[in-house]
Order: C-alpha cells, then sequence, then structure tokens
C-alpha cells in the first residue's frame, strides 16, 4: 500500500480550520476605532469569551448568532447596574451595532435570555469578560 507523503495531515486540515473559523482564538483585541469586533453568539458561549477595547472610545461591533433556533443577547452592564448594551439578535441573524464608550475596567458580558425551568444562558456558559483599558 502507498501512500502520498503530501496527503498524510490531509484529515487534520478540515477539523483545524472549523477549529479556527469557531473562534478558537479566545481574544479580541481592538486597538482603535478603526476596527471592528466579531462577537458569535449561540452553543452556550460567547466568542471570543475574552474581548480588550480601549478607554472612552466607541468600538463597532457585529454581532453574529451562530444558533439556529434560539435568540441570544450581547448584553453588558456598567458597574452600579445600568445597561450600557443589550442587543437581540434572532437566530441565525447578524446585527451591527456599536459598544459605547467605557470608562477602564472589567466588565462582564452576557446573554440575558432564559427559559422557564432551565439554567440561564448565562449559567451555561453564554458569558465573558471585557476589558477596558487605558492608553
Ligand atoms: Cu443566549
Amino acid at each position: 500500500m502507498s501512500r502520498k507523503p503530501g496527503n498524510r495531515y490531509r484529515h487534520l486540515l478540515a477539523p483545524l480550520a472549523l477549529l479556527c473559523l469557531s473562534g478558537f482564538n479566545a481574544i479580541a483585541l481592538a486597538q482603535d476605532t478603526s476596527q471592528h469586533i466579531r462577537i458569535e453568539l449561540g452553543n452556550n458561549r460567547i466568542s471570543p469569551s475574552l474581548i480588550e477595547v480601549p478607554a472612552n472610545t466607541p468600538m463597532a461591533i457585529e454581532l453574529v448568532n451562530i444558533d439556529i433556533v434560539a435568540p441570544h443577547t450581547f448584553t453588558v452592564e456598567d458597574k452600579v447596574g445600568n445597561l450600557v448594551i443589550n442587543q437581540n439578535v434572532e437566530a441565525g441573524k447578524t446585527v451591527a451595532t456599536e459598544l459605547p464608550a467605557l470608562n477602564a475596567g472589567s466588565y462582564t458580558f452576557y446573554c440575558n435570555k432564559s427559559l422557564p425551568l432551565q439554567k440561564s444562558h448565562q449559567e451555561q456558559g453564554e458569558e465573558g469578560t471585557l476589558m477596558v483599558i487605558d492608553h
């Protein structure tokens, strides 16, 4: 049986590509407003789970709901519990919006959906950390 050496790892390429596409890179860094941040909602997570943005700078964000059934939200509260953003995204849809300028600090982002008698989406893993950094 002969095997071409070049084909040896071909079976690994598709899974690797999928990992990359699925936001396996867990950190999004945005240096300035010329960039926008793509954020995926669904499958019991929000990806990337760590997002870093500059302080006092509104940032364009693209919210992609990769779930084909359920709506999800991208929700951020400030330190006293006021909503900074609470954007709903229907199943399979993408919403382009803006993360408002924020003071430096660490914020939690999460999905605020929940169904009766089930853990909330946040409790199921749909959350992450937004680091707002002074420059
Ligand atoms: Cu959700």
